[in-house]
């Protein structure tokens, strides 16, 4: 008879190739050896170590799911494995290696022309070239459609668009080399996909303040994008996508990474949770994780979070036959950031007045979860994309 696994309840490793095994270790060990001793004073002082992405493009981690241009070509779930590892650590490690992996890489491999590969990718690989991505804007987050972001003509300059807007809460963007901005083209209303080089553009046309004192994922780095009249040449537009499917289509695999990544936050606070309860010593010399109520809420988190992981890995193997459809990755996205945040919040309790000290990590871990419910659609945006796909009709407007 096989013993049951409390760090893997389901046996999801079942599930999984020998590749993706060794690429999920290779990222745990990593995590827990590299990032796990600095996420504490990161957190505290606010601060995104760059030479990060320098060092998980050294592994292989980044991009990891692309063929070819210095990266890994791996399965999706793979990918995701390498997401939940470094969530485990820190939802905001995995938010800076998402946008670049995911949202700006993951853009220009199914959007961009042959040069634009060929010039990107390979140093975004290596994390030597910073990706962000820019879509959200202040009068504009759940319904990007409406952006105010506009590329016009340059009126001097053939071949060039002037590109004029706000993108604001963008992961990245202070230290971003290249920034994703989605703008529509005021010839035509139509959003399109730019790709603008910090270096190229003169002075005062490009501004990504950072946006300082935030409450949750304090170890990433985020800003806003202030642009005016910043020219930008067509040849670093995405050639033939246009409308919200080219943005989305990178937030479909940027969702499917935050669906496994919570798992690992939410493992982690099962983990953490785990040791203080055996620890613990109250009424009669007995741990509290003897005490029935603490056991429910290890009951209850550990019971999501195997779901949660079969669940993605599911859609992911479906990702790679082209069976996934978005509501899919909406639906893993939306139950697996919500069942992070509320178990992380129940876990909590666990630690008594010791939660409120950061040095336990888990205050950290749910304040980052709030986040991940929060961006690439807040999950009541994406039950209203799943009940428009039960219904046939739309609730959004
Ligand atoms: P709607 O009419 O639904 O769709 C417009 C067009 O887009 C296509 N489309 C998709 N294509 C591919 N994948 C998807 N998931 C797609 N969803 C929609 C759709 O087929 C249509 O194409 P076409 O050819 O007919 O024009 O558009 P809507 O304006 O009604 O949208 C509503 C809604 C709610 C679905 C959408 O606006 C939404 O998802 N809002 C949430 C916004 C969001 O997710 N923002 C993310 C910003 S990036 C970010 O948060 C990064 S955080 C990174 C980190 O730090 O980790
Ligand atoms: P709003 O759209 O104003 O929504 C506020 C509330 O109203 C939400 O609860 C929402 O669900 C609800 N709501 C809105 N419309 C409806 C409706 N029709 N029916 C019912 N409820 C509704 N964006 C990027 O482009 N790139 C990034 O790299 C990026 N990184 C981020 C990093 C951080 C730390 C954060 C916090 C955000 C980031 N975002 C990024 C932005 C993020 O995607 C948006 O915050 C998110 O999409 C929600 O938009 P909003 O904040 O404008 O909220």
């Amino acid at each position: 008879i096989s013993q049951f696994d409390w760090e893997d309840p389901l046996a999801s490793k079942n599930l999984l190739t020998e590749e993706e095994l060794a690429i999920s270790e290779t990222a745990e060990r990593y995590s827990q050896d590299h990032l796990l001793p600095r996420v504490l004073q990161a957190y505290r002082d606010e601060h995104y170590d760059a030479q990060i992405l320098r060092e998980m493009g050294e592994l292989g981690l980044l991009g990891a799911t692309i063929e070819g241009y210095g990266c890994a070509g791996v399965s999706t779930v793979a990918g995701g494995l390498i997401t939940r590892a470094v969530e485990r650590v820190d939802s905001g490690y995995r938010s800076g290696m998402s946008v670049q992996s995911s949202l700006v890489m993951g853009g220009i491999d199914d959007f961009g022309s042959a040069e634009q590969k060929d010039r990107y990718l390979p140093e975004m690989a290596r994390g030597t070239l910073i990706g962000a991505f820019g879509l959200t804007e202040p009068n504009h987050g759940s319904d990007p459609g409406s952006m105010e972001s506009v590329a016009r003509p340059h009126p001097q300059k053939t071949g060039y668009y002037l590109l004029s807007g706000s993108k604001t809460w963008i992961t990245n963007s202070p230290i971003a080399d290249v920034l994703l901005v989605w703008a529509k083209l005021e010839e035509t209303g139509k959003i399109r996909g730019f790709l603008v080089n910090r270096k190229d553009c003169p002075a005062g046309t490009l501004e990504t303040p950072a946006i300082k004192n935030k409450n949750g994922l304090r170890a990433s780095i985020t800003g806003m994008i202030h642009l005016a009249d910043c020219p930008v040449p067509k040849e670093n537009m995405f050639p033939d996508v246009e409308g919200l499917k080219g943005p989305f289509s990178c937030l479909n695999s940027a969702r499917y990474g935050i669906a496994l990544g919570t798992m690992g936050a939410l493992e982690d606070c099962i983990a953490r949770a785990r040791t203080y309860a055996l620890e613990r010593i109250q009424f009669k010399g007995n741990p509290i994780a003897k005490y029935q109520l603490v056991q429910k809420k290890l009951a209850d988190a550990s019971t999501d979070a195997a779901y949660g992981v079969l669940a993605a890995i599911q859609v992911g193997r479906l990702k790679d036959e082209g069976k996934a459809t978005p509501e899919m990755i909406s639906m893993i996205k939306r139950q697996n950031c919500d069942k992070a945040l509320q178990n992380a919040r129940v876990l909590q309790e666990i630690f008594g007045g010791n939660a409120v000290s950061d040095e336990y990590g888990i205050g950290r871990h749910v304040a980052n979860l709030f986040v991940t419910q929060t961006y690439e659609g807040q999950s009541d945006i994406h039950s209203l994309i799943l009940g428009r796909a039960i219904t046939g009709l739309q609730a959004f407007v």
